[in-house]
């Protein structure tokens, strides 16, 4: 039985569609930049959010009407919601889905047990993935809500939590290996602290890279050859987390060995809870190297938690665009929708409505990045403001032809700084809107 009987496949209607389940801007085989908006966007769904989320908060249970979840948290059940899982994304249109080891089954009394009931549920969702086509964009391990990790995991003071988490995460990769999946996520979950007083930082890094290390090396010992990434974040839970910002994260698999294994996988709201912008994020690692995956939300800036939203703003979805084309692409990462709808959208309509907005947005932000670069003004008027280095003591300077004391000598001999120009803000602003509007 269908679980969205009412809801057929979300089709292309173009701009001026009224209709609520379509798409305006999202043409999956519409070519931009010379790829299908479907391979440049790698859209992928969340099941922790889409297919597990409740709705529960801190001052109340769920609210979510899921018809299809009667049975509860029995691997039957969960056997059922791949197939939910599929229709929704069938409908949708969207090639990928991302998880965790426990949201698409459920921990058994032992890891025996919950290796099996996972076994059982990946059998399920490789069927629905070879009928449909749709893959795995990348795998992951819950290593936070079982007490056992209420420490974290690798960076556990307890030794067993890391063995356990250890387990955990080499079933995890074998289960991406074999759903085909292309990446494999290390978010850090409760890899953190809340007080230095009881914590050996050094030691619980220490850890972590260890930990780091033994999935590399066994991710090439199946021949797993996805590619790993790390989810900087800053705080939620632990009131520090280790994997702060994309700086932090980039500094600690350079520190450990681990650079050329990992690339970062970047969360809008991750990003504005460091103080940041998910722009800023992306082209810092970006320029090192370490760009690989976007998990698409948004904050509440009138907040300071983890709201996870979907992405309605154009402006955003740009930016976030402008930077995957600068740096060749999404592939083999994506667009993946680490987004839930709000406790007050209950409905189960409401998951298309959500996903069907922040898809168009990003596809439209696509389409405003590659017409951003086509036209090449802003990066024109970006490169004329660093003109100074294209020529004379700029490009001398650049080309390593100078020291402390030549410069001394230059400015002796000139005086001062030629007159600066404006940054002319203002204007850039008015350019970009030049496209938008
Ligand atoms: C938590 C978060 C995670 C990771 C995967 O804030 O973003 O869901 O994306 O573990
Ligand atoms: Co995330």
């Amino acid at each position: 039985m269908a679980a969205f009987p009412e809801i057929s496949k979300i089709k292309y209607e173009g701009p001026d569609s009224k209709n609520p389940l379509a798409f305006r801007h999202y043409n999956e085989s519409e070519l931009v930049e010379g790829k299908t908006m479907k391979d440049q966007l790698r859209f992928s769904v969340a099941y922790w959010h889409t297919m597990r989320g409740t709705g529960a908060d801190p001052f109340g249970p769920g609210t979510m009407i899921r018809p299809w979840e009667g049975a509860g948290d029995s691997v039957e059940n969960a056997v059922n919601r791949v197939r939910v899982a599929f229709e929704f994304m069938e409908k949708l249109g969207t090639p990928f889905f991302c998880f965790h080891d426990r949201d698409v089954a459920p921990e058994g009394a032992s890891l025996a047990e919950s290796n099996k009931n996972l076994d059982t549920v990946v059998k399920a969702i490789k069927a629905e993935s070879d009928r449909t086509g749709i893959k795995l964009l990348w795998g992951t391990a819950n290593l936070f809500s079982n007490p056992r990790y209420v420490h974290g995991a690798a960076t556990s003071c307890n030794a067993d939590a890391f063995a356990f988490a250890a387990a955990q995460v080499k079933k995890a990769l074998e289960v991406t290996k074999e759903l085909g999946g292309s990446g494999y996520v290390f978010w850090g979950g409760r890899e953190g602290y809340q007080t230095l007083w009881n914590t050996d930082m050094k030691r619980e890094l220490d850890h972590l890279a260890r930990f780091m290390h033994m999935a590399v090396e066994y991710a090439k010992e199946i021949g797993f050859t996805g590619q790993f990434y790390f989810e900087p974040k800053p705080k939620e839970p632990t009131k520090h987390q280790y994997d702060f910002d994309a700086a932090a994260c980039i500094n600690f698999l350079r520190a450990n060995g681990l650079e050329k294994h990992v690339k970062l996988n970047i969360e809008t709201n991750h990003a504005t809870l460091a103080g940041h912008t998910v722009e800023h994020e992306l082209e810092y690692a970006g320029m090192q190297g370490f760009l690989g995956s976007v998990d698409a939300n948004t904050g509440d800036l009138l907040l300071g938690w983890d709201t996870d939203q979907f992405p309605t703003d154009v402006y955003m979805t740009t930016k976030i665009m402008l930077a995957f084309l600068k740096y060749g692409g999404l592939a083999p990462g994506g667009v993946n929708f680490d987004a839930k709808v709000r406790r007050e959208s209950f409905e189960p309509v409401d998951l298309f409505h959500a996903h069907i907005g922040g898809m168009d947005t990003f596809a439209m932000g696509l389409k405003l990045a590659a017409k951003i670069r086509a036209d090449g003004e802003l990066a024109r008027m970006v490169q004329q403001r660093y003109a100074s280095w294209d020529s004379g003591i700029g490009a001398e300077i650049e080309q390593g032809k100078h020291n402390f004391k030549s410069l001394e000598q230059y400015m002796l001999a000139k005086g001062d700084v030629a007159p600066n120009t404006s940054g002319r803000q203002e204007l850039f602003e008015n350019v970009v809107n030049r496209y938008i509007f």
